[in-house]
Formats: structure tokens, C-alpha cells, sequence
């Protein structure tokens, strides 16, 4: 089945002169990778956040912590690239311009093809030290995903804990990255916003301030979104049938 999409909408994507591609963790479902807030495979309805996804936690009891990035970073190495990945790589390359961002911490838009992606909440593949912030490079994790306790490995400078790479409740997003991406959003002429439910902050502003720019604001979902602007619409359906038909028909 093919959804209805409005003659305009696909004119906005395809003749965008600046498209931003803001995504969250509905573009990797069908990748298999879980989301965070999907009611009943979402993560957060299997672990409690603020168990796991804070500074707190990590401080309170680091190898628990750690055990369970290390068990998504394990699981990661099991999935690839689904068609909406590959859809918004085409994208990049037939666009004369796109700003692709992302609230992922995986890696299947880089698998995919895209460059120069924004990462606003890090990535489960760059660790660094907890204490002084050195990266720490690891090897790909050997053997079975595993949900266990592990002790994170030192710092080789200062001897602090190693900690995930990514962005946990009550962080700062990484400076470079928020800024290119606010300014991104403010200067586009089209704005396709896909698989986020909008709830995490400040990255939830990007598509409000696109719109309030003046952008078309385009979001894909399986559950219906808002829409609150004249030129905001909202794309019911799963990325990997969606993003393909906004690319233009199936991939090159
Ligand atoms: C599909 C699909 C398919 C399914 N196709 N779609 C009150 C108001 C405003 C803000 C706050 C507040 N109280 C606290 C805050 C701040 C907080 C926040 O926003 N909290 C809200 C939850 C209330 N924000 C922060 O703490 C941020 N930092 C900050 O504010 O710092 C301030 C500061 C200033 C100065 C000094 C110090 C600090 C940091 C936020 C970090 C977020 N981190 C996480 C975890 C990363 C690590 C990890 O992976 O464990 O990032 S949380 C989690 O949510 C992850 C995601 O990137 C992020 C967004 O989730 P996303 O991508 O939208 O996923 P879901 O699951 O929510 O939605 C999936 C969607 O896909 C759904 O809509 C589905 O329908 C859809 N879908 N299948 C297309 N096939
Ligand atoms: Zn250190």
C-alpha cells in the first residue's frame, strides 16, 4: 500500500534548496534496534531511565552502567541500515544541500552512507573518560550481547572510569553539533523530521524553530503528530515505506 503524500510535500523534499533531516530512534525500529518510548518495546518500558541513563547512575554503580551500553553497543554489531537510512543517503547525494541530524547514538546512518552527521546525543561507539574526557577507543565487542554487570575499563591518562559516549539526562549536548544543528533549522526551506516522539529536550525545538522559520516541516511517524503551522504536515507510516517514496522511488 502506498500512503496519500500531498504533490506539495514531495515538491518541498525534492526541490528543497537546504533540506534538514533531523531523526530519532524510529528510523533504526526496522532496523531492529529498540526505541526509548514505544509503549511496549521501547526501552524505558523494560529499564528505568534514571537507573541507567544519568551521571548519577554511572556514579553510583558504574558496572551496571556500563554492563548495559555494553550490551546495546554488542547488540548493535547484529543489525544494519534499513531503507530509510539508505533513502536519506541518496538524499545527501542527489540534494544540493542537507544537514542531516541525530538524536541516535548508533551508527547506521554512517553505515548507510551519510557523511557529516550530527550527533546531538553522542554515540554508544566513543567512550571516554568519566573524569578527564579522553577517548578511549575500544575494540568491537567480542561474543554474545550480554545484560550483565561489567566493570568499566580506566583511563589510560588518569585512571578514571571509561563511560559511554553519549548524552545522559541532565547533560550538556555537545556545543559545535547543537549550534550547527540550531542554525541548520533556522535557515532551511525544508525540514523532514523522522521517528522522534519530540520529548527530549533542547533537541525538540529543532523542528518548531524550522517551522517558525518559515520552513515546510515534514514528520514521519506511524502515530499520528500534531501539526500546528500552515506549512506542517504529518506522514503517518514506518520510515522504511515513507522515506524511500520522499527519495524519489526505490534506491540507486
Ligand atoms: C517510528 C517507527 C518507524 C517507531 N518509523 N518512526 C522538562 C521540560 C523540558 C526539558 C526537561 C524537562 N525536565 C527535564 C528536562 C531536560 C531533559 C528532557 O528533555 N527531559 C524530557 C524527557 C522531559 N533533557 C536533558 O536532560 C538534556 N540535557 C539538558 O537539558 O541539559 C541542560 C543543561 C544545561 C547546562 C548544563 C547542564 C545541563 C539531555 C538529553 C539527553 C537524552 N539522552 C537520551 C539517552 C541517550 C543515551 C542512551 O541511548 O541511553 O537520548 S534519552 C533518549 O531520548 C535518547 C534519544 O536520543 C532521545 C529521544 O528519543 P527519540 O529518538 O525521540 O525516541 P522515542 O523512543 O522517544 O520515540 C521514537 C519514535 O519513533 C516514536 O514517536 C515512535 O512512534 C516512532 N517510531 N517505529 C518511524 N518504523
Ligand atoms: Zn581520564
Amino acid at each position: 500500500m502506498h500512503p496519500d503524500i500531498p504533490q506539495s510535500v514531495m515538491d518541498a523534499v525534492q526541490q528543497a534548496r537546504h533540506l534538514v533531516i533531523f531523526t530519532g530512534a524510529g528510523v533504526s525500529a526496522e532496523s531492529g534496534v529498540q526505541t526509548f518510548r514505544d509503549a511496549l518495546t521501547g526501552l524505558w518500558a523494560e529499564f528505568d531511565p534514571a537507573q541507567l541513563a544519568t551521571a548519577d547512575a554511572f556514579m553510583r554503580d558504574p558496572a551496571q552502567v556500563w554492563g548495559w551500553y555494553e550490551w546495546r553497543r554488542a547488540l548493535l554489531l547484529r543489525v544494519q541500515p534499513n531503507v530509510a537510512h539508505r533513502a536519506i543517503a541518496r538524499l545527501q547525494r542527489v540534494l544540493p544541500k542537507v544537514t542531516l541530524i541525530t538524536q541516535n547514538v548508533d551508527d547506521l546512518h554512517e553505515r548507510a552512507g551519510s557523511s557529516a552527521v550530527l550527533h546531538l546525543h553522542g554515540s554508544l561507539l566513543a567512550p571516554r573518560c568519566f573524569d578527564c574526557a579522553r577517548p578511549h577507543p575500544l575494540a568491537p565487542p567480542a561474543g554474545e550481547p550480554v545484560q550483565q554487570a561489567v566493570q568499566p575499563p580506566r583511563c589510560s591518562s588518569c585512571g578514571g572510569h571509561v563511560r559511554p559516549g553519549v548524552v545522559w539526562f541532565g547533560e550538556e549536548l555537545p556545543e559545535r553539533a547543537l549550534a550547527a544543528a540550531f542554525a541548520a533549522a533556522q535557515s532551511c526551506d525544508c525540514l523532514l523530521s523522522i521517528g522522534t516522539s519530540g520529548l527530549v529536550h533542547p533537541a525538540a525545538l529543532i523542528p518548531t524553530m524550522a517551522s517558525r522559520a518559515g520552513a515546510t516541516v515534514i514528520h514521519v511517524n506511524p502515530d499520528p503528530v500534531p501539526v500546528r503551522h500552515a506549512a506542517e504536515y504529518s506522514l503517518q507510516g514506518p520510515a522504511g515505506l515513507i522515506v524511500p517514496l520522499l527519495a524519489g522511488g526505490w534506491l540507486d
